[in-house]
């Protein structure tokens, strides 16, 4: 581990020129918590980042990730101009150049090998910027390309492979009503650590209201393989078996339906709100509670109370996360706690979970604009989830010979290496690319190949309006995302380069021939009259977009510097908005009905002799996945990850606090300190991700930096949930080991 030297003076972003002192009102956008933050600038330098008291909705969550966030703006090594690769070098280059070089090789590319050749992988922040996301696919559906990845693969394809199936939408997201429920189930989610809000919901300030509620009365019920700080808190703490809260839920379903606890107007067969009740009582009919409580190892008694208690409470929701999502049942897993709230009478009523459209109406459009997603993936002839293709088979479609293979990729904020399975074989492909695009703020460990860095922009930097995911929204609130400093001037909001770049190609944005025009003709208006305000920029698709919605006044949020709480929640509206043809919600699709048979016929896996353990994952309070772990300010004290380990274990394995411990599997194997807790349950050895991401020093030279170690290394990319193609991530198998050395 090298130690980072913080002598070295912040880069000149060449803003000297921009003064005055100001306060600006906008929200963090590293979570989904969006805390509302007051930053103050002085001479376009963030002088300070406190929450923002006023903020109506959203700024009890405030962290130090976003108190320090000016870290990431002023970061040391920050990518300050687009820089092509010489040698072993990196020199600077003008956006010009880089479009220019980029746009040819593509298009020689696809020339000799069809569009296919030229993919993608977009990371989790560029989801906190609408244009970027809405102009990548603009680029992607111009040059006609199937070869798009995402850190869905890696996040919440459950979710979306769920909704569809039950909602007949895959951004169909019912959010959870946390100040109205008496009784909280939440299945492989922190919510302390890692704030409230996933794919199904941004919900500020959950973990804080979830606790109100509880000093009200309410229970919380945490199902958790670790005693993290949630299950701290809660009433009761299940320790499940990694990867079978399918059995668990299973069980808690069979419960309900055996014992005539369903809500029967939800469940009516003619009129309910779900269709497939009876299906689900013939899947219970087959199952033994007692295999299902061996399989989960939680007590049959504890399955039967809870089952009663979750259908009897008043109000009650079961959530379900990353945690249940991160194994090879991760579908079934989702799938089962959306069938528990339905048939307990759950979705749509206070306390439960709920759906509202939000100011804009995102479902419509999508049924609009969504363009069909049938592709087969060429190595392995797999379909695409949520429109994109497994991060898993990415090695393979680059370095499998024939036609169509991926020869050219763009990495848009995102670091595949550390966050996805085997990064190992992933940067043995990434290296064999002909062109390697990096659109990110610093170059890290999955950029190590590039042939290009592009420089990003950060939040601070930039407007954002959330207007496609309105309805993910937990309340009437819109607040636009003001930018608070210029960014350094050799830097370009990401959505700019997949604009200038589509139109370099010659091809047509979004797949229309108007839309290059009208971009050229405002650009061309815009020069003529000196008014750079008439070129096309996302904010003209965002006021259309707010109009569309019909809720509120593109005025009023524009004034609103706080933010804006435009009603109350409502309930009711779930049916009419449902996309599946019948109104109703699918509670037992065929697929998910025979997937879980399959498990049913599977004997719970059982560890290999020489990988005894499962290797669990934690998330860090002052980490955001692989990007800020290299900052001062939020790791002072320590800089590494560790592998945690339960007393009993380790005392068998004669492991002490500290010691160097390897951590092997099949395919990999990584050194760290230990550490012992009764965190973990026996049989689980726990190691944060998101560490061990080198940063490099493209415009200095100096060695790599890297703090911790990468898990992610350790685990098998082959193994996954077939329905949502997404890893194994928290089911690997390893051994653990004494290292014959002492420090590394
Ligand atoms: N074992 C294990 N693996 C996991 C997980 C886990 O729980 N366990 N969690 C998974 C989850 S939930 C996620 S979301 C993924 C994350 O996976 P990724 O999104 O692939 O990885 P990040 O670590 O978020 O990397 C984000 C990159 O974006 C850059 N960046 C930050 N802000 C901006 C910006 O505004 N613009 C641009 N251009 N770049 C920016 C950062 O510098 C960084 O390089 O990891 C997944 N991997
Ligand atoms: N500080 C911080 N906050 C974050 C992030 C971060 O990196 N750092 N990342 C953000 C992102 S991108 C996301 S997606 C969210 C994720 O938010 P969460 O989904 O809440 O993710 P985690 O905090 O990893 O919590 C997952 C929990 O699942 C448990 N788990 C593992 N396997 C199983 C299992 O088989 N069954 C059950 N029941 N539990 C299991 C783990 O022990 C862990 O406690 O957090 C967001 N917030
Ligand atoms: S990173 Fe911290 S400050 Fe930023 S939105 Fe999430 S919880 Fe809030
Ligand atoms: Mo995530």
């Amino acid at each position: 581990m090298t130690t980072l030297d913080r002598s070295t003076t912040r880069p000149d972003l060449g803003l000297s020129n921009v003064s005055g002192a100001r306060t600006v009102h906008t929200f963090c956008r590293y979570c989904l918590a969006g805390c509302g933050v007051e930053v103050t600038v002085r001479d376009n330098r963030v002088q300070r980042i406190a929450p923002d008291k006023a903020n109506p909705y959203t700024w009890h969550d405030f962290c130090a990730k976003g108190r320090t966030a000016n870290e990431v703006v002023e970061h040391p090594r920050r990518i300050l101009t687009p820089m092509k690769r010489v040698g072993d070098d990196y020199v600077e280059a003008t956006w010009d150049e880089a479009i220019a070089d980029i746009a040819a090789r593509m298009t020689k590319l696809i020339a000799e090998e069809g569009p296919d050749t030229v993919g993608v992988y977009w990371g989790n922040p560029a989801g906190f910027s609408i244009p970027n996301v809405v102009f990548q696919n603009g680029w992607l559906d111009a040059i006609g390309t199937m070869s798009r990845y995402y850190v869905g693969s890696v996040d919440q394809n459950a979710m979306h492979v769920v909704a569809t199936a039950m909602y007949g939408s895959q951004l169909f997201a019912p959010i959870g009503d946390i100040d109205n429920s008496d009784y909280f189930l939440l299945l492989g989610a922190n919510p302390a650590v890692s704030a409230w809000g996933w794919a199904d919901g941004t919900v500020p300030d959950g973990w804080r209201r979830c606790l109100e509620r509880q000093r009200a009365g309410a229970r919380i019920v945490v199902v958790d393989p670790v005693r993290t700080e949630t299950a701290r808190k809660a009433d009761d703490h299940l320790r499940v078996r990694p990867g079978q809260d399918w059995a668990l839920l299973l069980g808690l379903i069979k419960v309900v339906l055996d014992e005539g606890l369903e809500h029967r107007g939800d469940c009516d067969p003619t009129t309910g709100l779900a269709t497939g009740v009876d299906d689900l009582r013939g899947l219970v009919r087959e199952v033994d509670l007692d295999d299902l409580a061996a399989r989960c190892e939680v007590a049959r008694a504890d399955i039967e109370r809870i089952a009663r208690e979750f259908a009897n409470a008043r109000t009650a929701m079961a959530i379900t996360r990353t945690g249940v999502a991160h194994h090879e049942t991760g579908t079934i897993g989702e799938w089962l706690g959306h069938v528990l709230n339905v048939i307990t009478g759950r979705m749509d009523r206070p306390g439960g979970r709920r759906y509202q459209r939000g100011y804009v109406d995102s479902l419509r459009i999508w049924d609009v604009m969504a363009k069909p997603m049938t592709h087969r993936s060429r190595v392995q002839g797999r379909p695409m989830v949520a429109g994109h293709h497994g991060l898993d088979e990415l090695p393979d479609e680059i370095t499998t010979p024939g036609r169509g293979r991926v020869r050219a990729l763009v990495i848009n904020a995102g670091n595949p290496v550390v966050s996805g399975p085997d990064g190992a074989k992933l940067d043995a492909a990434l290296a064999q690319l002909d062109l390697l695009v990096a659109v990110d703020l610093v170059q890290r460990e999955s950029h190590r190949h590039a042939h290009w860095l592009l420089p990003g922009v950060h939040w601070l930097e930039r407007d954002d309006l959330f207007s496609l995911t309105s309805g993910l929204q937990d309340g009437s609130f819109v607040q636009y995302g003001r930018k608070v400093v210029e960014p350094p001037p050799g830097a370009r909001e990401e959505w700019r380069f997949y604009c200038d770049l589509t139109l370099a190609m010659g091809r047509p944005l979004f797949g229309y021939r108007g839309v290059n025009t009208a971009v050229r003709t405002s650009r061309w208006l815009a020069r003529w009259t000196g008014r750079p305000g008439l070129a096309f920029s996302p904010r003209w698709i965002d006021r259309l977009l707010v109009a569309s919605g019909r809720t509120v006044k593109w005025r009023d949020v524009m004034r609103s510097r706080h933010g804006l709480v435009y009603g109350e929640r409502q309930f009711g509206r779930l049916r009419e908005a449902l996309k599946t043809p019948d109104r109703r919600i699918h509670a037992a699709p065929s697929e998910f009905l025979d997937r879980t048979r399959e498990l049913l016929r599977t004997p719970a896996p059982a560890p290999p002799p020489q990988y005894p353990f499962l290797l669990g994952n934690r998330r860090h309070r002052h980490s955001m996945n692989s990007f800020l772990n290299d900052l001062p300010g939020l790791h002072r004290g320590c800089r590494h990850n560790a592998a945690v380990l339960n007393p009993e274990d380790a005392a068998e394995l004669e492991i002490a606090e500290g010691d160097l411990v390897r951590v092997f599997s099949a395919v990999g194997e990584i050194e760290l300190p230990a550490t012992i807790s009764d965190e973990p349950r026996r049989g689980l050895v726990l190691v944060d991700h998101g560490w061990g991401s080198r940063v490099f020093d493209p415009r200095g030279g100096a060695p790599a930096q890297s703090y911790g170690v990468n898990r992610n290394l350790l685990v098998d990319a082959s193994r996954l949930d077939p329905l949502s193609q997404t890893p194994a991530l928290s089911s690997a198998w390893v051994g653990v080991a004494k290292s014959a050395r002492s420090s590394v």
